[in-house]
């Protein structure tokens, strides 16, 4: 309840004016004495971190083993999420720390603010239960006030548990479901008038524009306000708007009566603007608002809150786009997880901001926060960089049909809308992801019960968005399988569909994205359409120059992507796309050719920049524009001709320029036209160093690129050539070069042996069937190694690999992974139907003798007896070649067919 005498401090007559004058001087002064209203610090550092509950709280001895000291960002499965072990903790642990609460801050009001802890937290302080959050990504905080001591130490006992709970989304989602408190956490320090923190952990202030033009724009300021005093308080409220040059330019204020031990909520001032500066993408100015509260009687400043806005409007039309301040805008954009190499996803505000930077840098105007709210610095970062966003909960694959797992969605949709709700940037909230994909029902009465309940959540949160936030869109995405989404009735729910589309990667064709396309603009009539995901595997360790589906090199990945953007771009009804994925992510039970990690990203799980990444900087750029791709490609060798110490290899350029000219070590290899933004040069390498300079002319100025690559000539002939033979590494069955980073050396593909070289003998590739045809090698993780590329693959049925080596001590390193398991491997759902339909039967059993210039060297070889299945084995054998014999490896087969995977010889002398 609330008392409140509504008399706006106006300038109506004289009186009015002087006391008008008198607020002025009399706030202004205290203002600036106390500028600190408010307290805000986090407590990140030293904490002692357990797993497992053991909280005996009182008696907490920080000395007590096996306590880890550990600081907040934290999680603990940033290891064994990503080991050869399946499988990660998911548990309860606890973080426990004494902290001083200073007797300055006696009278104040204590709160703990956590950015996000994954996924249910609970606080003890000094022993006692002081307050419980659900939910994984969303910011929350407890009034701790009344189990604080002051003046003195106070336990704090945070347990945190990332246990699977049907309850609580996301349930199952292709990502690593990290736990800890792996964002900040703060102390809030308020007075006890203040703008209500709870119940969803905001700065109170909600600001709304329902009216901005470029002649004027009205602001709506709503606010709540918590008196937890003892005695009912007048208070002047007042809202300041800073404009984007940090000029004030408007001041209202507001009187009222605030009960005690009560929040008034709901509490609206509007402030009209003339000639508002607008927010856009192009030129993303922002406002700023400070909310402040006085005590009427003393005039002193209780508490001061501010928030950043920004003045636009926006319209999806469903034929022409997205509109802002009235100009098309084209969205082009990416997906983003919020994990990094090594770190799962306790990442330091610094490295968000690092992020969404280099989105930037890259020129995207659209970003698809996916698939729960991150970070709040990256939608900080989204309005101040002028990138449109939208943001979702983790309702992902399937939903639970309980009431609680309702409840909690909703919860934490409100959570995300009111924490986020002053962003200019955020233009959609999402609220389903793929919520088909699993159907956990064969029966189809089950399973149309199940999809009635899901179409009931949908309801239920499409009801919620519209109600908390009319300003906004709505979305859900789906995927390929629109008539699942058809029957239970989600297609008609939300006011945006976002279609993720895997054409030509999980499912074979590419152009049948297209295709897909222009069925969901023909058959969603009343429906904006966006394609919210695309994408491709890609490891910036391997290339091929005969590339294909699913073999995860750069050069797949490059024709894939070009292909759906322009595709994307010829069609003005989708109003916008996000590829998948900004940066590869971390995703435990997915086996890919980096295991445990899922490689869509156009930069690495350390950002390092894809070809595909350098593409879309080259089309999304104004600006003349001209790199050399490969960069990311530090040890590159090849084979080098019959008789030459050169090896051709195409290079792409990516450039928004007509054409481009390039230069090896200084001979221009002549000049051709970008196509697609890329210009595919043959570029001849020679031994060890190659300058390489690529030049663009635009309007008379020249833009260039230069890339020195170190190469590595493998000689075609082993005897004959002047670089003199030191090693050769084949993968056998594969097409693909891989780098292994950590020895740096080059992996290339196999070869047919012929006289004076090098190459198999007999045997055919190993290629894995699937619902969709076959594809290359095989997609298990290779337990006990790194390099799962160089093992992935094989060759089958081999009779020898002969090098024609020249005379010398050697080290021939023979590399094996058996395919065939008596365990059928899950297939994947991520698959959409694409997975394997061999998964070798086990009566494959094979033994063979491995034979080196005549010495049997194995005899009666059973891999699967000795190390299992997708185990990495690796024999070497030395041996010393002599007159002119070469070097000649039989595999002689006693059952089954034989098999090598990789061959590494290496010369000694
Ligand atoms: C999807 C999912 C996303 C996956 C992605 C993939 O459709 O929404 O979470 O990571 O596909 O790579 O399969
Ligand atoms: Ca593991």
């Amino acid at each position: 309840m609330i008392l409140w005498v509504n008399k706006l401090v106006q300038i109506f007559d004289h009186k009015m004016k002087r006391i008008y004058l008198l607020f002025i001087v009399l706030f202004s002064g205290i203002a600036g004495m106390l500028a600190t209203a408010r307290v805000n610090y986090t407590i990140n550092d030293g904490w002692y971190f357990e797993k497992g509950n053991n909280a005996n709280s009182k008696f907490f001895k920080a000395t007590i083993q096996p306590w880890e000291f550990v600081n907040i960002p934290h999680t603990y499965n940033n290891i064994d999420g990503n080991d050869d072990e399946p499988g990660y903790y998911r548990g309860v642990v606890c973080y426990r720390k004494n902290i001083c609460i200073d007797k300055v801050f006696e009278n104040k009001n204590v709160y703990i603010y956590f950015e996000g802890a994954n996924q249910v937290t609970e606080l003890k302080v000094n022993g006692q239960f002081a307050g419980k959050h659900i939910g994984g990504y969303t910011r929350f905080c407890f009034d701790i006030t009344d189990y604080v001591q002051f003046g003195k130490q106070n336990t704090f006992e945070i347990i945190v548990d990332n246990s699977y709970n049907k309850d609580i989304p996301p349930l199952t989602a292709d990502f690593t479901f990290y736990g800890g408190i792996y964002r900040d956490v703060n102390l809030v320090y308020t007075d006890k008038v203040h703008l209500a923190l709870n119940p969803y952990a905001t700065t109170g202030v909600y600001i709304k524009t329902p009216q901005v033009s470029k002649e004027k724009a009205s602001v709506e300021i709503t606010y709540s306000i918590d008196n937890n005093s003892d005695r009912d308080s007048k208070i002047v409220v007042e809202n300041s708007v800073i404009d984007p040059e940090g000029k004030l330019i408007k001041t209202i204020r507001k009187e009222y009566v605030v009960s005690k031990q009560a929040t008034s909520s709901s509490l609206i001032q509007t402030i009209l603007l003339d000639n508002p500066v607008l927010w856009d993408v192009v030129n993303p100015r922002l406002y700023s608002l400070y909310t402040r509260i006085y005590d009427k009687q003393t005039g002193k400043l209780v508490d001061e809150v501010s928030n950043t806005f920004g003045l636009r409007w926006f319209e999806f039309k469903r034929d022409e786009g997205f509109f802002l301040n009235g100009r098309l805008v084209k969205l082009h954009g990416t997906n983003r997880h919020q994990d990094y190499l090594g770190l799962g996803n306790a990442l330091r505000d610094e490295m968000h901001v690092h992020d969404i930077k280099l989105l930037k840098e890259m020129g995207i105007n659209f970003l698809r926060i996916s698939h729960y709210p991150q970070d709040p610095t990256v939608l900080d970062l989204c309005d101040k960089l002028g990138i449109i966003a939208t943001v979702e909960i983790p309702v992902v694959n399937e939903i639970s049909e309980t009431t609680d797992f309702m409840n909690n969605s909703v919860f934490m949709l409100k959570e995300m809308i009111r924490q986020n709700f002053n962003h200019p940037s955020v233009v959609i909230w999402g609220y389903m992801n793929e919520i088909l994909l699993k159907q956990p029902y064969t029966n189809p009465d089950e399973l149309d019960r199940y999809y009635k309940t899901v179409e009931k959540v949908a309801r239920t949160l499409e009801y919620t968005v519209r109600t908390e936030d009319a300003s906004r869109y709505t979305m859900m995405a789906c995927h390929n399988a629109p008539d699942r989404y058809e029957k239970a009735k989600l297609t008609e729910i939300p006011m945006i569909l976002g279609w993720n589309l895997y054409q030509g990667w999980y499912e074979p064709d590419l152009n049948k994205f297209e295709i897909f396309l222009d069925n969901a603009h023909n058959t969603y009539k009343d429906k904006i359409l966006l394609v919210t995901e695309y994408g491709s595997g890609v490891d910036e360790r391997l290339h091929s120059f005969n590339p294909e589906r699913f073999d995860f090199t750069q050069e797949y990945g490059l024709i894939y992507h070009q292909h759906c953007y322009n595709e994307m771009m010829q069609r003005p009804f989708i109003a916008g796309f996000t590829m998948w994925n900004f940066n590869d992510f971390y995703a435990e039970q997915r086996i890919d050719v980096q295991p445990h990690v899922n490689n869509k990203g156009v930069t690495g799980l350390d950002r390092e920049k894809k070809d595909e990444f350098l593409f879309y900087q080259s089309v999304f750029n104004q600006k003349p524009y001209v790199m050399i791709g490969n960069k990311e490609w530090k040890t590159r060798g090849g084979v080098s001709e019959i008789d030459k110490d050169l090896c051709w290899q195409p290079l792409p350029v990516f450039s928004n320029l007509n054409e481009i000219e390039l230069k090896i070590n200084n001979k221009s290899l002549g000049i051709k036209k970008c196509d697609e933004n890329v210009a595919i040069f043959q570029v001849p390498f020679v031994p060890g160093e190659n300058m390489i300079e690529a030049i663009g002319l635009k309007d008379s100025v020249v833009q260039k690129d230069f890339l020195r690559i170190n190469f590595n000539m493998i000689p075609f002939d082993l005897r004959k050539q002047t670089v003199s033979f030191s090693e050769l590494n084949v993968m056998l069955g594969s097409n693909r070069y891989y780098e292994d980073r950590k020895a740096a050396i080059i992996w290339i593909p196999e070869k047919q042996y012929t006289s004076g070289s090098w190459g198999f003998v007999g045997g055919e590739a190993y290629r894995r069937k699937t619902g969709f045809g076959s594809l290359p090698g095989t997609d298990v993780s290779i337990i006990g190694t790194d390099n799962d590329a160089v093992f992935q693959t094989q060759r089958v049925g081999l009779e020898s690999f002969k090098a024609d080596v020249p005379e010398g001590k050697y080290s021939i390193y023979c590399y094996w992974a058996e395919f065939n398991s008596k365990k059928q491997i899950e297939a994947s759902i991520y698959n959409l139907g694409g997975g394997n339909t061999t998964n070798s039967p086990a009566e494959n059993e094979r033994i063979f003798n491995v034979e080196i210039n005549g010495t049997t060297m194995l005899n009666n070889f059973n891999i699967t007896n000795e190390y299992g299945s997708r185990y990495a084995v690796i024999k070497k054998f030395i041996v010393d070649v002599k007159n002119g014999e070469g070097i000649t490896l039989n595999l002689i087969k006693i059952k089954g067919e034989t098999i090598l995977n990789a061959i590494r010889i290496f010369k000694h002398n």
